[in-house]
């Protein structure tokens, strides 16, 4: 070879390599300069131990945290004998005393104790570099490739990188700090805790703290372990390491929580026996082994918007970029990749779904307890799960209904004196099903029926019928409770849900409107699946005769969509629920092709509740507005939600913060999965019979393509798009059956086989 091709060679190479370093074309969240608040941090987990990595650097923290650790004991809320003053409540509300209901319940119908307890934080690894105070050519980053945090600079003449991830595999945080030079790695390394009873122990080359949280019963341990090719000791309570050249930490965290009913778990043993298992691993070879676990799930499903050099800038700068200008249309694609790796860090098989707040909480009082709240936060975490591939992460959510489901069979006995379970607005590590805070919100009943419809979407999905008939009993006995618990409106004559709250709006009333959509999906679901499970003929004829009863959606004064039973809402309201579309996403009854004037309506409501709210509820509006078909206002509500959170003169809630965390404020994790989830549904819809390709494609994202995008029908497809026109799709048919295709007025149907792929051009005609 020439000299002159070396050369040129050679810098193709740097360019190369400066594009993996600067973030270009790479999925990736980089930044600067290091950490200084908890939303700049950059979060790893494996379902189930988590933790930020600051990426400071002379003293760097790792915040981490394991799923089990809350407040509190195993307990039952109910509240014993509540259902003797059911028929009380009902009479006041239909009477017209809501203040009178609402006290009565408030003193006689809500949990025990009315509050549910706290999501905890395990503890904090530092490391302290000397004399690394003075550094250069500093970045860190997250690759969503790999699931690795990289922090890298130069010290003098010296190089120094340090690796973070948390492996699934092998259950351990693994940390690995390199030098450049030999001998030039010297670090002290220690944990602590915020917690009031924590002890640390060193031993040799590991240290263990011990926490027990207030005012409950856990317990968690935790442990690391160094290994390196310097010298470990002991001193002041901290390992001290020096004339390494290379040096590794493994942390390995458990507490004695078992399930709801049982902490008699040994977090001692865990620790010991996980960290026994890495004992004598190379650290490539864990890191290998973490790479392709998560890369078995991330690597399913791609998106391009396609990149306009905008990803070269660092993330934080991205977001201020974006909200001067919405264009870079790479951001959405990331931010879509982003939520794929939040939910692959915090749920997976066997693992606790996300709280409000994923895995990751740094706070002894989080806000509104880092728990599990049903009336949209919980689901909402769920929302990209299927579409965007992740299937099997849907797991930990079904375990969490069979959990329920029987904490929530002693409510409904309990408060109702009916059959079947029932959850209410909150829920807990121990399960809490029953009424919390205050009845002007708290008696919302419709958590069991819109978790059960995670598990008839999970089946639309896969068409999985082992599955389906495995969970049919939790959907059947969620349905059980409401043919027990509907009443006949003496005003109407219609089936209703009282007492109940339309959520957070409104006090305790008779009747509202998101409840009889979500009874009546369960219904319906329930229905369906004893038909094609070939059982329970009898309770689905019941269901099927009480569906036309249940009172149906209304269109009011406003040209509104009623949120209520009676004419009443405020078309002033901006609040930021907007349940009574619950219909037209997550659910599906509101449809341009079935209730055209209901779609009407319900976009009127929503034109009323205007474009602001909080994070996730601007994450919902994405989804409505994708479902009104109106690409480029739900690009509007995106450009809200990916807006600097801490922008100082900020007058709108929701934004997103510097590691792109979804603003409520404060940081809630539901706003980043239902807008991943809502960027997907502009892209394709199949919640009725067709599937659609490029529904509501947003003038500003006018190329791009996606693979791995997974359709009801057990259908993933493929598909690109240039000028805003489609360009070819490929179907993959996992389970065989018809197939409709829908683009731009264009239908196909074909017959397909399971596992096989078919091809079409933009026209839709098979290539
Ligand atoms: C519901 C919402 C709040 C918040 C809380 C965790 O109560 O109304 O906005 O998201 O859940």
């Amino acid at each position: 070879m020439d000299k002159f091709k070396i050369k040129n060679y050679l810098q193709i190479f740097c360019f190369l390599a400066l594009q993996g370093v600067y973030g270009q074309e790479r999925m990736q969240l980089f930044y600067q300069s290091p950490a200084e608040k908890w939303t700049e941090a950059l979060p790893i987990g494996n379902g189930s131990l988590g933790a930020m990595v600051y990426g400071t650097v002379s003293q760097e923290h790792i915040q981490f945290n394991e799923e089990t650790l809350w407040r509190g004991k195993p307990h039952d809320y109910a509240h014993k004998g509540a259902s003797k003053y059911l028929a009380e409540i009902r009479q006041l509300l239909a009477d017209g005393k809501q203040i009178e209901a609402q006290e009565l319940a408030n003193k006689e119908f809500m949990s025990d104790p009315l509050r549910q307890i706290h999501y905890q934080p395990f503890g904090d690894l530092y490391m302290h570099f000397n004399g690394h105070e003075n550094y250069t050519n500093y970045s860190r980053s997250l690759d969503l490739e790999k699931a690795i945090s990289t922090v890298a600079y130069n010290v003098d003449e010296v190089a120094f990188k340090r690796e973070v991830f948390s492996s699934y595999p092998d259950q351990v945080i693994a940390i690995n700090i390199t030098a450049s030079q030999l001998k030039a790695l010297n670090f002290e390394v220690w944990l602590d805790a915020i917690h009031e009873q924590k002890q640390v122990k060193s031993d040799k080359n590991s240290q263990t703290l011990e926490v027990k949280v207030k005012d409950g019963v856990l317990k968690g341990i935790s442990t690391i372990k160094v290994k390196t090719d310097g010298i470990v000791s002991t001193e002041n309570g901290k390992l001290k390491i020096i004339n390494a050249s290379t040096a590794t930490i493994y942390l390995a965290a458990a507490t004695n929580y078992i399930d709801f009913k049982d902490v008699s778990g040994q977090p001692s043993q865990i620790v010991t026996t996980t960290l026994k298992k890495v004992k004598n691993k190379k650290y490539k070879n864990l890191k290998k082994k973490h790479v392709k676990d998560y890369q078995s799930l991330y690597n399913r499903f791609q998106i391009d918007f396609t990149d306009n050099g905008k990803s070269a800038l660092a993330t934080s700068e991205r977001i201020f970029e974006f909200w001067k200008k919405a264009d870079d249309p790479q951001l959405i694609a990331l931010y879509v990749q982003y939520a794929r790796y939040l939910m692959i860090s915090s749920s997976r098989p066997g693992t606790k779904p996300p709280t409000l707040q994923g895995l990751w909480n740094d706070k002894i009082k989080p806000p509104w307890f880092s728990s599990y709240t049903t009336n949209i936060n919980l689901e909402m975490n769920y929302w990209a799960v299927e579409v965007a591939n992740l299937s099997e992460l849907h797991e930990p959510l079904f375990d969490f209904i069979k959990d329920v489901s029987q904490t929530g069979k002693i409510v409904a006995k309990e408060h109702y004196d009916a059959n079947g379970w029932v959850v209410h607005h909150n829920v807990d590590i121990w399960r809490g099903a029953a009424p919390v805070n205050n009845a002007n919100h708290g008696i919302w009943l419709s958590g069991g029926a819109w978790l059960s419809s995670h598990i008839w979407e999970h089946y639309l999905f896969t068409k999985d019928e082992k599955f389906l008939k495995d969970n049919y009993s939790l959907i059947k006995n969620a349905a059980l409770f409401y043919t027990e618990f509907l009443m006949e409106d003496p005003k109407t004559g219609y089936l209703i849900s009282t007492p109940s709250n339309s959520p957070e709006i409104g006090g305790m009333v008779a009747g509202p409107t998101m409840d009889h959509q979500i009874i009546r999906a369960l219904f319906k679901s329930v229905v369906e699946a004893s038909e094609i499970l070939e059982l329970d003929k009898e309770f689905s004829e019941k269901l099927q005769k009480m569906i036309p009863r249940i009172a149906p959606n209304k269109i009011g004064q406003f040209g509104q969509l009623q949120e209520w039973l009676e004419d009443k809402d405020n078309p002033e309201s901006h609040h930021r629920h907007v349940s009574h579309l619950w219909s037209v996403y997550p659910g599906s009854e509101i449809n341009y092709v079935e209730t055209p004037e209901l779609m009407k309506a319900a976009k009127q409501s929503l034109e009323y509740r205007g474009d602001n709210g909080t994070g996730w509820s601007l994450a919902w509006k994405v989804n409505f507005w994708a479902r009104f078909k109106n690409g480029n206002r739900a690009y509007k509500l995106l450009g809200n939600l990916l807006s600097p959170a801490e922008i100082p003169d900020r007058k709108n809630k929701g934004g997103s913060y510097p590691n792109l965390f979804d603003a409520h404020p404060p940081f809630q994790i539901d706003g980043n999965f239902g807008a991943a989830a809502g960027i997907i549904e502009m892209l394709i819809q199949s919640h009725l019979e067709t599937i659609e390709l490029l529904p509501a494609l947003p003038d500003a994202l006018p190329n791009g393509s996606v693979s791995g995008v997974c359709a009801r029908g057990g259908f993933e497809l493929s598909f690109k798009w240039k000028n805003s026109a489609l360009q070819e799709v490929e179907v993959v048919s996992k389970k065989g059956g018809i197939c409709k295709l829908t683009y731009n007025n264009i239908d196909i149907v074909f017959d397909t086989k399971s596992g096989k792929k078919y091809n079409f051009d933009a026209k839709l005609q098979a290539k």
